[in-house]
């Protein structure tokens, strides 16, 4: 991103949310998310200025909707998660937005997927444009409990308007929940934040005997 001054950035509020558009030189731009509140969401999800956070169902505290409702909600067409998976996916959590841009621009965020599960349980994380997903991160990728972070920049070759989603789903049952977290790219603070990550590997140091023998008792439950 060009490291422009407020005098170059336009500011755009849609239904509630704000993309801030740095104009660059070219004809392009480059499309930051700088807040969340005014998203759409369907699940388990936290929205603030800074970041969204999207939850898979855990079978315990956490509740996602359906892969039939996910789809639904980011105009896919029925079927779409479970056959861009290869496997069958159960639940999840999504956001959404509308976004007008010109061919060219580029969207970029960071995010960062923290697994919740292990193999063959392939949860994983998805940002939309249109109708076309992407993958971010999944189990496959990080390996079991695994996590990873990075930032994504989407250029758009065709303009128009277009509904922007992410998410974050289970794959074969509904238990070991996976998390998404989208963050404004080009912000100050590391995605993610140094303490979470200490956080997240002692609690997955400690839960990973219980966690497989969990699922070992839920197999006989789980869903299709
Ligand atoms: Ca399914
Ligand atoms: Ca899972």
């Amino acid at each position: 991103m060009k490291n422009l001054g407020l005098t170059n950035t336009l500011l755009v509020a849609s239904a509630g949310a704000t993309l801030v558009f740095a104009a660059s030189p070219s004809h392009a731009a480059v499309i930051n998310i700088s807040d969340f509140t005014g998203w759409q969401s369907t699940g388990n999800v936290n929205l603030s200025n800074e970041q969204a956070a999207l939850f898979t169902g855990d079978g315990m505290s956490s509740n996602g909707v359906s892969d039939a409702a996910l789809e639904a909600f980011l105009g896919l067409t029925k079927g779409t998660l479970d056959a861009f998976n290869g496997q069958n996916v159960t639940d999840g959590s999504a956001i959404k937005n509308t976004l007008t841009v010109q061919a060219g621009d580029v969207l970029t965020f960071d995010w960062h997927f923290q697994a919740g599960d292990y193999l063959p349980y392939n949860d994983f994380s998805f940002f939309s444009v249109g109708t076309s997903l992407n993958r971010l991160a999944d189990v496959l990728q990080v390996g079991n409990f695994g996590q990873t972070a990075s930032r994504t920049a989407y250029t758009f070759t065709t303009g128009g308007t277009y509904t922007i989603g992410f998410g974050v789903v289970n794959t074969f049952d509904r238990s070991l929940g996976s998390n998404l977290i989208v963050r404004r790219s080009g912000g100050d603070e590391p995605v993610p934040e140094p303490v979470t990550i200490v956080g997240s590997l002692a609690a997955g140091a400690f839960g990973v005997v219980l966690r497989y023998k969990k699922k070992q008792q839920e197999k006989a439950n789980s869903d299709v």
